[in-house]
């Protein structure tokens, strides 16, 4: 299969999050037939979703992968679990690694198992910000319009970069 570029990202809020980010980073390198392309760097949100609990790390990575998406979304769920990720079922409660696939080439996807562009995206600041920090150009977000649009209509909310990066 050729090539395709995703982008995918990254969030922690449990048991030291900057460490789980770099090193869910770490692991998408190491992802088979998967290349990653760029990385942003490291950035704290404050929750979405229940009150309650702790800031988040977030970051987004763009990969070049021969990997179907639901190839890739396997693949991202054992990293996963590798980090000590459980689901109670809490929607949006903490964890400790979560690797969502926001883009995968110009896919449009509305399964049970994934639906993409990650229909989170307009809303997410942690999303947006992170995504325009390496995207090359004006990236145009299949069925959502641009990405700099996108920006435009999401402000930061308390979304800041770490020194430093990855
Ligand atoms: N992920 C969630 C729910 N809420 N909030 C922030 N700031 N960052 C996240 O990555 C995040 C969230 C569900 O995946
Ligand atoms: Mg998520
Ligand atoms: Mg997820």
């Amino acid at each position: 299969m050729a090539e395709v570029i995703a982008y995918v990202g990254l969030g922690s809020n449990l048991e030291n999050p900057v460490d789980q980010v770099s090193k869910g980073l770490e692991a998408l390198e190491r992802l088979p037939r998967t290349r990653c392309l760029a990385r942003s760097s490291l950035y704290t949100s404050p929750p979405m979703g229940p009150p309650g609990q702790p800031d988040y790390v977030n970051a987004v990575a763009c990969l070049a992968t021969g990997l179907s998406a639901l190839e890739l979304l396997e693949a991202l769920m054992a990293v996963e679990r590798t980090h000590g990720r459980l689901r109670d079922g809490t929607r949006w409660g903490p964890r400790t690694l979560d690797l969502d696939i926001l883009l995968y080439g110009d896919a449009r996807i509305d399964s049970p198992q994934l639906r993409v562009p990650h229909p989170g995206i307009p809303e997410r600041p942690f999303v947006l910000y992170p995504l325009a920090e390496i995207a090359p150009g004006d990236l145009d977000l299949p069925g959502l319009g641009s990405l700099t649009g996108l920006k435009a209509g999401c402000p930061r909310g308390g979304l800041n970069r770490l020194e430093g990066g990855a």
